[in-house]
Protein backbone atom coordinates (compact mmCIF):
# COMPACT_ATOMS: atom_id res chain seq x y z
CA UNK A 1 0.00 0.00 0.00
CA UNK A 2 1.27 4.07 -0.59
CA UNK A 3 -1.82 5.26 1.58
CA UNK A 4 -3.02 7.39 -1.93
CA UNK A 5 -6.18 7.81 -2.49
CA UNK A 6 -7.39 8.17 -5.78
CA UNK A 7 -10.93 8.61 -7.35
CA UNK A 8 -11.81 7.41 -11.49
CA UNK A 9 -14.44 9.06 -12.86
CA UNK A 10 -15.47 6.51 -15.63
CA UNK A 11 -14.22 3.39 -14.43
CA UNK A 12 -16.38 1.24 -16.10
CA UNK A 13 -14.88 2.49 -19.66
CA UNK A 14 -12.42 1.35 -21.49
CA UNK A 15 -9.56 3.66 -19.57
CA UNK A 16 -11.32 3.77 -16.42
CA UNK A 17 -11.32 0.13 -16.10
CA UNK A 18 -7.54 -0.42 -17.34
CA UNK A 19 -6.59 2.51 -15.07
CA UNK A 20 -7.99 0.81 -11.91
CA UNK A 21 -5.86 -2.06 -12.89
CA UNK A 22 -2.57 0.27 -12.87
CA UNK A 23 -3.56 1.77 -9.77
CA UNK A 24 -4.20 -0.96 -7.75
CA UNK A 25 -0.83 -2.73 -8.60
CA UNK A 26 0.85 0.66 -7.85
CA UNK A 27 -1.03 0.28 -4.35
CA UNK A 28 -3.45 2.97 -4.49
CA UNK A 29 -6.75 2.64 -2.67
CA UNK A 30 -9.24 3.37 -5.43
CA UNK A 31 -12.74 4.45 -5.51
CA UNK A 32 -14.62 4.67 -8.68
CA UNK A 33 -17.71 6.92 -9.93
CA UNK A 34 -20.47 4.68 -11.82
CA UNK A 35 -23.44 5.61 -13.19
CA UNK A 36 -26.67 4.07 -12.63
CA UNK A 37 -28.25 2.16 -15.52
CA UNK A 38 -30.72 -0.57 -15.94
CA UNK A 39 -28.72 -3.01 -17.55
CA UNK A 40 -24.98 -4.25 -16.37
CA UNK A 41 -22.07 -1.43 -16.83
CA UNK A 42 -18.98 -3.07 -14.79
CA UNK A 43 -17.73 -5.83 -17.67
CA UNK A 44 -14.69 -3.90 -18.02
CA UNK A 45 -14.31 -4.26 -13.84
CA UNK A 46 -16.05 -7.60 -13.01
CA UNK A 47 -12.42 -9.26 -12.93
CA UNK A 48 -11.66 -6.89 -9.87
CA UNK A 49 -13.99 -9.02 -7.76
CA UNK A 50 -15.71 -6.36 -6.08
CA UNK A 51 -17.38 -7.02 -3.00
CA UNK A 52 -20.48 -4.73 -2.34
CA UNK A 53 -19.92 -5.33 1.70
CA UNK A 54 -16.52 -5.00 2.05
CA UNK A 55 -15.16 -2.90 -1.14
CA UNK A 56 -12.43 -4.64 -1.00
CA UNK A 57 -10.54 -3.99 -3.83
CA UNK A 58 -12.58 -1.00 -5.43
CA UNK A 59 -14.96 1.25 -3.57
CA UNK A 60 -17.58 1.83 -6.05
CA UNK A 61 -19.95 5.08 -5.66
CA UNK A 62 -23.33 6.28 -7.79
CA UNK A 63 -23.29 9.34 -9.10
CA UNK A 64 -23.11 11.71 -12.39
CA UNK A 65 -21.16 13.83 -14.03
CA UNK A 66 -24.48 15.83 -14.37
CA UNK A 67 -24.79 15.84 -10.86
CA UNK A 68 -22.88 18.32 -8.20
CA UNK A 69 -23.96 16.64 -5.42
CA UNK A 70 -22.78 13.35 -6.09
CA UNK A 71 -19.82 14.62 -6.98
CA UNK A 72 -19.37 16.81 -4.24
CA UNK A 73 -20.30 13.63 -1.71
CA UNK A 74 -18.39 11.18 -3.12
CA UNK A 75 -15.42 13.93 -2.90
CA UNK A 76 -16.02 14.68 0.39
CA UNK A 77 -16.15 10.95 1.47
CA UNK A 78 -12.83 9.64 0.01
CA UNK A 79 -11.03 12.92 -0.15
CA UNK A 80 -8.65 11.79 -2.82
CA UNK A 81 -4.98 12.68 -3.78
CA UNK A 82 -5.75 12.63 -7.54
CA UNK A 83 -8.44 12.75 -9.37
CA UNK A 84 -8.74 10.91 -12.89
CA UNK A 85 -11.53 12.16 -14.92
CA UNK A 86 -12.15 9.34 -17.37
CA UNK A 87 -15.81 10.31 -17.86
CA UNK A 88 -17.23 11.35 -20.87
CA UNK A 89 -20.12 10.83 -23.93
CA UNK A 90 -17.00 9.83 -25.80
CA UNK A 91 -18.55 8.99 -29.16
CA UNK A 92 -17.76 11.77 -31.69
CA UNK A 93 -21.00 10.52 -34.17
CA UNK A 94 -23.66 10.39 -31.37
CA UNK A 95 -22.26 13.63 -30.40
CA UNK A 96 -23.92 15.25 -33.84
CA UNK A 97 -27.31 13.48 -32.40
CA UNK A 98 -26.60 15.26 -28.67
CA UNK A 99 -24.85 17.88 -28.92
CA UNK A 100 -26.18 19.72 -25.79
CA UNK A 101 -26.11 16.33 -23.63
CA UNK A 102 -22.38 16.00 -24.78
CA UNK A 103 -21.83 19.54 -23.49
CA UNK A 104 -23.44 18.93 -20.17
CA UNK A 105 -21.21 15.71 -19.36
CA UNK A 106 -18.32 16.62 -21.14
CA UNK A 107 -17.47 20.42 -20.81
CA UNK A 108 -19.83 21.38 -17.84
CA UNK A 109 -19.22 18.16 -16.17
CA UNK A 110 -15.46 18.85 -16.17
CA UNK A 111 -16.31 22.67 -14.42
CA UNK A 112 -18.04 20.25 -11.95
CA UNK A 113 -15.83 18.36 -10.86
CA UNK A 114 -12.81 21.56 -10.44
CA UNK A 115 -15.21 23.29 -8.97
CA UNK A 116 -15.84 20.29 -6.06
CA UNK A 117 -11.65 20.11 -5.87
CA UNK A 118 -11.56 23.71 -5.52
CA UNK A 119 -13.83 24.03 -3.05
CA UNK A 120 -13.44 20.38 -0.97
CA UNK A 121 -9.67 19.83 -0.89
CA UNK A 122 -7.69 22.12 -3.35
CA UNK A 123 -4.38 19.55 -3.08
CA UNK A 124 -6.25 17.07 -5.18
CA UNK A 125 -3.94 16.44 -8.71
CA UNK A 126 -6.59 16.27 -11.46
CA UNK A 127 -5.89 14.51 -14.84
CA UNK A 128 -8.54 15.49 -17.93
CA UNK A 129 -9.03 12.89 -20.43
CA UNK A 130 -8.06 15.66 -23.43
CA UNK A 131 -7.79 14.25 -26.79
CA UNK A 132 -6.53 14.47 -30.43
CA UNK A 133 -9.83 15.52 -31.67
CA UNK A 134 -9.13 18.84 -30.48
CA UNK A 135 -6.85 19.15 -33.71
CA UNK A 136 -9.96 18.34 -36.00
CA UNK A 137 -9.16 19.62 -39.47
CA UNK A 138 -5.10 19.98 -38.88
CA UNK A 139 -3.35 23.16 -39.44
CA UNK A 140 -0.22 21.09 -39.10
CA UNK A 141 1.47 17.70 -38.96
CA UNK A 142 2.20 15.69 -36.70
CA UNK A 143 0.19 17.05 -34.37
CA UNK A 144 2.27 18.23 -30.88
CA UNK A 145 1.35 20.63 -27.58
CA UNK A 146 1.45 23.76 -29.77
CA UNK A 147 -0.07 23.29 -32.49
CA UNK A 148 -3.49 24.82 -32.82
CA UNK A 149 -6.84 23.64 -32.42
CA UNK A 150 -9.53 23.46 -34.72
CA UNK A 151 -12.28 20.81 -33.99
CA UNK A 152 -14.74 19.00 -36.03
CA UNK A 153 -17.53 18.07 -34.36
CA UNK A 154 -19.56 18.91 -30.92
CA UNK A 155 -17.50 16.08 -29.08
CA UNK A 156 -14.28 17.95 -30.09
CA UNK A 157 -15.76 21.47 -28.84
CA UNK A 158 -17.12 20.15 -25.27
CA UNK A 159 -13.16 18.42 -25.03
CA UNK A 160 -11.90 21.90 -25.99
CA UNK A 161 -13.96 23.84 -23.42
CA UNK A 162 -12.94 20.98 -21.11
CA UNK A 163 -9.05 21.52 -21.89
CA UNK A 164 -9.36 25.54 -21.37
CA UNK A 165 -11.08 24.99 -17.93
CA UNK A 166 -8.17 22.86 -16.96
CA UNK A 167 -5.68 25.57 -17.84
CA UNK A 168 -7.70 28.36 -15.89
CA UNK A 169 -8.28 26.69 -13.04
CA UNK A 170 -4.17 26.31 -13.27
CA UNK A 171 -3.12 29.78 -13.46
CA UNK A 172 -6.16 31.02 -11.60
CA UNK A 173 -6.67 28.68 -8.38
CA UNK A 174 -2.92 26.79 -8.38
CA UNK A 175 -5.33 23.83 -9.09
CA UNK A 176 -3.01 21.16 -9.92
CA UNK A 177 -4.49 20.20 -13.40
CA UNK A 178 -3.23 18.10 -16.42
CA UNK A 179 -4.48 17.58 -19.71
CA UNK A 180 -3.87 14.46 -21.41
CA UNK A 181 -4.43 14.85 -25.32
CA UNK A 182 -4.61 11.19 -26.00
CA UNK A 183 -4.74 10.02 -29.70
CA UNK A 184 -6.97 7.06 -30.40
CA UNK A 185 -6.17 4.33 -28.64
CA UNK A 186 -7.39 0.81 -28.54
CA UNK A 187 -7.98 -2.41 -26.79
CA UNK A 188 -10.20 -5.20 -25.92
CA UNK A 189 -12.26 -3.30 -23.73
CA UNK A 190 -12.92 -1.00 -26.47
CA UNK A 191 -16.70 -0.02 -26.75
CA UNK A 192 -18.51 -1.93 -29.46
CA UNK A 193 -19.56 1.09 -31.86
CA UNK A 194 -15.73 2.48 -32.29
CA UNK A 195 -14.75 1.24 -35.71
CA UNK A 196 -11.61 -1.10 -34.65
CA UNK A 197 -13.54 -3.26 -32.02
CA UNK A 198 -16.79 -2.66 -34.41
CA UNK A 199 -14.36 -4.32 -36.84
CA UNK A 200 -12.89 -7.32 -34.65
CA UNK A 201 -15.95 -8.60 -33.50
CA UNK A 202 -17.42 -8.63 -37.18
CA UNK A 203 -14.56 -10.10 -38.66
CA UNK A 204 -15.01 -12.99 -36.10
CA UNK A 205 -18.56 -13.03 -36.41
CA UNK A 206 -18.05 -13.61 -40.34
CA UNK A 207 -14.96 -16.19 -39.87
CA UNK A 208 -17.44 -17.97 -37.89
CA UNK A 209 -20.47 -18.43 -39.95
CA UNK A 210 -22.62 -15.88 -38.16
CA UNK A 211 -22.67 -12.79 -39.85
CA UNK A 212 -22.11 -11.91 -43.59
CA UNK A 213 -20.94 -8.91 -43.97
CA UNK A 214 -20.09 -5.59 -42.48
CA UNK A 215 -20.97 -1.93 -43.12
CA UNK A 216 -18.55 0.73 -42.68
CA UNK A 217 -18.60 4.26 -43.08
CA UNK A 218 -15.38 6.47 -44.05
CA UNK A 219 -12.70 3.71 -44.60
CA UNK A 220 -10.40 6.28 -45.76
CA UNK A 221 -9.75 8.34 -42.35
CA UNK A 222 -6.83 7.48 -40.82
CA UNK A 223 -5.95 7.53 -37.03
CA UNK A 224 -2.21 7.25 -34.62
CA UNK A 225 -3.67 4.34 -33.10
CA UNK A 226 -2.43 3.22 -29.65
CA UNK A 227 -2.78 0.54 -27.20
CA UNK A 228 -5.54 1.85 -23.95
CA UNK A 229 -3.41 -0.60 -21.40
CA UNK A 230 0.37 1.27 -22.04
CA UNK A 231 -1.48 4.48 -22.48
CA UNK A 232 -2.80 4.94 -18.63
CA UNK A 233 0.49 4.54 -17.32
CA UNK A 234 1.13 8.09 -19.03
CA UNK A 235 -2.06 9.91 -17.51
CA UNK A 236 -0.11 8.46 -14.16
CA UNK A 237 3.12 9.97 -14.61
CA UNK A 238 1.71 13.28 -15.92
CA UNK A 239 0.22 13.90 -12.02
CA UNK A 240 3.61 12.62 -10.40
CA UNK A 241 5.93 15.49 -11.87
CA UNK A 242 6.18 18.74 -9.74
CA UNK A 243 4.43 20.94 -11.88
CA UNK A 244 0.96 20.55 -13.99
CA UNK A 245 1.64 20.58 -17.76
CA UNK A 246 -0.47 19.22 -21.00
CA UNK A 247 1.20 16.26 -22.67
CA UNK A 248 0.11 14.49 -25.80
CA UNK A 249 0.32 10.88 -26.16
CA UNK A 250 0.55 8.97 -29.51
CA UNK A 251 2.75 6.61 -31.15
CA UNK A 252 3.78 8.90 -34.11
CA UNK A 253 2.27 6.44 -36.82
CA UNK A 254 -1.01 6.53 -38.32
CA UNK A 255 -3.01 3.63 -40.41
CA UNK A 256 -6.66 3.92 -42.62
CA UNK A 257 -9.44 2.08 -41.22
CA UNK A 258 -9.08 0.36 -44.56
CA UNK A 259 -5.24 -1.15 -43.37
CA UNK A 260 -7.19 -1.94 -39.81
CA UNK A 261 -10.10 -4.01 -41.77
CA UNK A 262 -7.56 -5.50 -44.07
CA UNK A 263 -5.02 -6.67 -40.73
CA UNK A 264 -7.71 -8.30 -39.29
CA UNK A 265 -9.37 -9.87 -42.03
CA UNK A 266 -5.40 -11.49 -42.79
CA UNK A 267 -5.82 -12.71 -39.09
CA UNK A 268 -8.42 -15.06 -40.27
CA UNK A 269 -6.46 -15.48 -43.36
CA UNK A 270 -8.66 -14.14 -45.52
CA UNK A 271 -6.72 -11.70 -48.11
CA UNK A 272 -9.63 -8.81 -49.35
CA UNK A 273 -9.44 -6.97 -52.70
CA UNK A 274 -11.09 -3.93 -52.98
CA UNK A 275 -13.62 -2.91 -56.18
CA UNK A 276 -15.94 0.35 -56.90
CA UNK A 277 -15.50 3.94 -55.70
CA UNK A 278 -16.92 5.75 -53.26
CA UNK A 279 -20.30 4.75 -51.45
CA UNK A 280 -19.98 1.50 -54.01
CA UNK A 281 -16.68 0.16 -52.92
CA UNK A 282 -16.53 -3.31 -51.43
CA UNK A 283 -14.07 -5.63 -49.88
CA UNK A 284 -14.22 -8.85 -51.43
CA UNK A 285 -13.09 -12.21 -50.01
CA UNK A 286 -10.62 -12.96 -52.79
CA UNK A 287 -10.58 -16.62 -52.81
CA UNK A 288 -14.53 -17.28 -52.95
CA UNK A 289 -15.61 -13.64 -54.39
CA UNK A 290 -17.89 -13.20 -51.20
CA UNK A 291 -18.49 -9.49 -50.43
CA UNK A 292 -17.48 -8.98 -46.60
CA UNK A 293 -17.34 -5.18 -46.55
CA UNK A 294 -19.67 -2.70 -47.92
CA UNK A 295 -20.18 1.04 -47.16
CA UNK A 296 -23.25 2.51 -45.64
CA UNK A 297 -23.17 6.54 -45.77
CA UNK A 298 -25.33 6.18 -42.17
CA UNK A 299 -21.84 5.73 -40.72
CA UNK A 300 -20.25 9.03 -42.96
CA UNK A 301 -20.57 12.36 -39.94
CA UNK A 302 -21.36 15.87 -40.69
CA UNK A 303 -17.73 17.04 -40.37
CA UNK A 304 -15.11 14.21 -40.37
CA UNK A 305 -11.57 14.39 -38.98
CA UNK A 306 -9.78 12.82 -42.14
CA UNK A 307 -6.19 12.63 -40.36
CA UNK A 308 -4.17 12.38 -37.07
CA UNK A 309 -1.07 11.54 -35.89
CA UNK A 310 0.75 12.72 -32.77
CA UNK A 311 4.31 13.77 -31.87
CA UNK A 312 4.93 12.40 -28.36
CA UNK A 313 8.68 13.87 -27.99
CA UNK A 314 7.53 15.94 -24.88
CA UNK A 315 5.67 12.82 -23.38
CA UNK A 316 9.27 10.87 -23.87
CA UNK A 317 11.23 13.37 -22.95
CA UNK A 318 9.49 14.60 -19.97
CA UNK A 319 7.67 12.12 -18.38
CA UNK A 320 10.04 9.25 -19.78
CA UNK A 321 6.74 7.41 -21.70
CA UNK A 322 7.10 6.24 -24.99
CA UNK A 323 4.57 3.44 -26.78
CA UNK A 324 5.97 -0.02 -27.22
CA UNK A 325 2.92 -1.74 -28.84
CA UNK A 326 2.84 -0.67 -32.36
CA UNK A 327 -0.04 -1.29 -34.92
CA UNK A 328 0.11 -4.55 -36.19
CA UNK A 329 0.29 -6.01 -32.94
CA UNK A 330 -2.63 -3.81 -31.62
CA UNK A 331 -4.37 -5.57 -34.52
CA UNK A 332 -3.39 -8.83 -32.78
CA UNK A 333 -4.23 -8.79 -29.63
CA UNK A 334 -7.78 -7.19 -29.99
CA UNK A 335 -8.38 -10.37 -32.66
CA UNK A 336 -6.89 -12.56 -30.13
CA UNK A 337 -9.20 -11.74 -27.36
CA UNK A 338 -11.87 -11.48 -29.99
CA UNK A 339 -11.68 -14.76 -30.78
CA UNK A 340 -10.56 -16.30 -27.08
CA UNK A 341 -13.89 -14.17 -26.09
CA UNK A 342 -15.96 -16.22 -28.99
CA UNK A 343 -14.82 -19.64 -27.97
CA UNK A 344 -15.48 -19.10 -24.09
CA UNK A 345 -19.37 -18.17 -24.55
CA UNK A 346 -19.72 -20.69 -26.86
CA UNK A 347 -18.58 -23.00 -25.15
CA UNK A 348 -20.65 -21.62 -21.63
CA UNK A 349 -23.67 -21.99 -23.96
P1 LIG B 1 -15.54 5.03 -22.74
O1 LIG B 1 -15.15 3.59 -22.81
O2 LIG B 1 -16.68 5.53 -23.54
O3 LIG B 1 -15.81 5.35 -21.18
C1 LIG B 1 -16.46 6.51 -20.77
C2 LIG B 1 -16.80 6.40 -19.31
O4 LIG B 1 -17.54 7.56 -18.93
C3 LIG B 1 -17.70 5.19 -18.96
O5 LIG B 1 -17.32 4.68 -17.71
C4 LIG B 1 -19.09 5.83 -18.88
O6 LIG B 1 -19.99 5.13 -18.05
C5 LIG B 1 -18.71 7.16 -18.24
N1 LIG B 1 -19.75 8.17 -18.37
C6 LIG B 1 -20.47 8.50 -19.46
N2 LIG B 1 -21.35 9.48 -19.18
C7 LIG B 1 -21.19 9.78 -17.87
C8 LIG B 1 -21.83 10.66 -16.97
N3 LIG B 1 -22.83 11.45 -17.36
N4 LIG B 1 -21.40 10.70 -15.68
C9 LIG B 1 -20.42 9.88 -15.26
N5 LIG B 1 -19.77 9.00 -16.06
C10 LIG B 1 -20.16 8.95 -17.35
O7 LIG B 1 -14.30 5.96 -23.08
P2 LIG B 1 -12.73 5.61 -23.07
O8 LIG B 1 -12.34 5.17 -24.42
O9 LIG B 1 -12.41 4.80 -21.89
O10 LIG B 1 -12.12 7.07 -22.90
C11 LIG B 1 -11.94 7.64 -21.61
C12 LIG B 1 -11.93 9.15 -21.72
O11 LIG B 1 -10.88 9.55 -22.60
C13 LIG B 1 -13.20 9.75 -22.29
O12 LIG B 1 -13.39 11.01 -21.66
C14 LIG B 1 -12.88 9.97 -23.76
O13 LIG B 1 -13.66 11.04 -24.27
C15 LIG B 1 -11.41 10.30 -23.68
N6 LIG B 1 -10.57 9.94 -24.82
C16 LIG B 1 -10.61 8.67 -25.33
C17 LIG B 1 -9.74 8.33 -26.34
C18 LIG B 1 -9.71 6.93 -26.91
O14 LIG B 1 -9.16 6.75 -27.99
N7 LIG B 1 -10.23 5.94 -26.21
C19 LIG B 1 -8.82 9.27 -26.84
C20 LIG B 1 -8.80 10.54 -26.27
C21 LIG B 1 -9.67 10.86 -25.25
P3 LIG B 1 -20.92 3.92 -18.64
O15 LIG B 1 -20.01 2.70 -18.64
O16 LIG B 1 -22.01 3.84 -17.66
O17 LIG B 1 -21.33 4.31 -20.01
O1 LIG C 1 -13.87 6.41 -35.52
C1 LIG C 1 -14.34 6.09 -39.13
C2 LIG C 1 -14.85 7.34 -38.47
O2 LIG C 1 -15.57 6.18 -33.72
C3 LIG C 1 -12.59 6.37 -36.11
C4 LIG C 1 -13.07 8.30 -29.42
O3 LIG C 1 -12.47 7.48 -28.46
O4 LIG C 1 -10.98 8.64 -30.55
C5 LIG C 1 -12.31 8.17 -30.73
O5 LIG C 1 -12.99 8.94 -31.72
C6 LIG C 1 -12.70 6.67 -37.60
C7 LIG C 1 -13.54 7.91 -37.92
O6 LIG C 1 -13.22 6.96 -33.18
C8 LIG C 1 -17.02 3.65 -39.09
O7 LIG C 1 -15.52 8.18 -39.39
C9 LIG C 1 -15.61 4.43 -40.53
O8 LIG C 1 -12.90 8.64 -38.92
O9 LIG C 1 -13.58 4.62 -33.76
P1 LIG C 1 -14.13 5.96 -33.99
P2 LIG C 1 -12.99 8.54 -33.26
O10 LIG C 1 -14.10 9.24 -33.89
O11 LIG C 1 -11.63 8.74 -33.84
C10 LIG C 1 -10.87 10.02 -30.15
C11 LIG C 1 -9.40 10.32 -29.98
C12 LIG C 1 -11.71 10.33 -28.97
O12 LIG C 1 -11.36 11.21 -28.18
C13 LIG C 1 -13.07 9.75 -28.93
O13 LIG C 1 -13.59 9.75 -27.60
O14 LIG C 1 -13.37 5.58 -38.22
N1 LIG C 1 -15.36 5.05 -39.35
N2 LIG C 1 -16.63 3.56 -40.39
C14 LIG C 1 -16.22 4.60 -38.44
N3 LIG C 1 -16.36 4.89 -37.12
C15 LIG C 1 -17.32 4.22 -36.43
N4 LIG C 1 -17.45 4.46 -35.10
N5 LIG C 1 -18.13 3.30 -37.02
C16 LIG C 1 -18.04 2.98 -38.37
O15 LIG C 1 -18.77 2.15 -38.88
Amino acid sequence: MNNKVALIVGITGQDGSYLADFLLSKGYQVHGLQRRSSTLNTKNIEHLNFDVKTQKNVHLHYGDLTDSSSLNKIVHFCKPDEIYNMGAQSHVHTSFQMPLFTSNVNALGTIRILDVIKNIKPDTKFYQASTSELFGDVIETPQNEKTPFNPRSPYAISKLSSFHFVRNYREAYKTFACNGILFNHESPRRGPSFVTRKITRAVVDIFKGNKKKIYLGNINAKRDWGYAKEYVEAMWLMLQKKEPDDFVIATGKNYSVRDFVEKAFSYVNIDLVWEGKNDKEKGINKKNKQVLVEIDPYFYRPTEVDSLIGDFSKAKKVLGWEPKVQFNELVEIMMKAEIDSYNKKTNDD
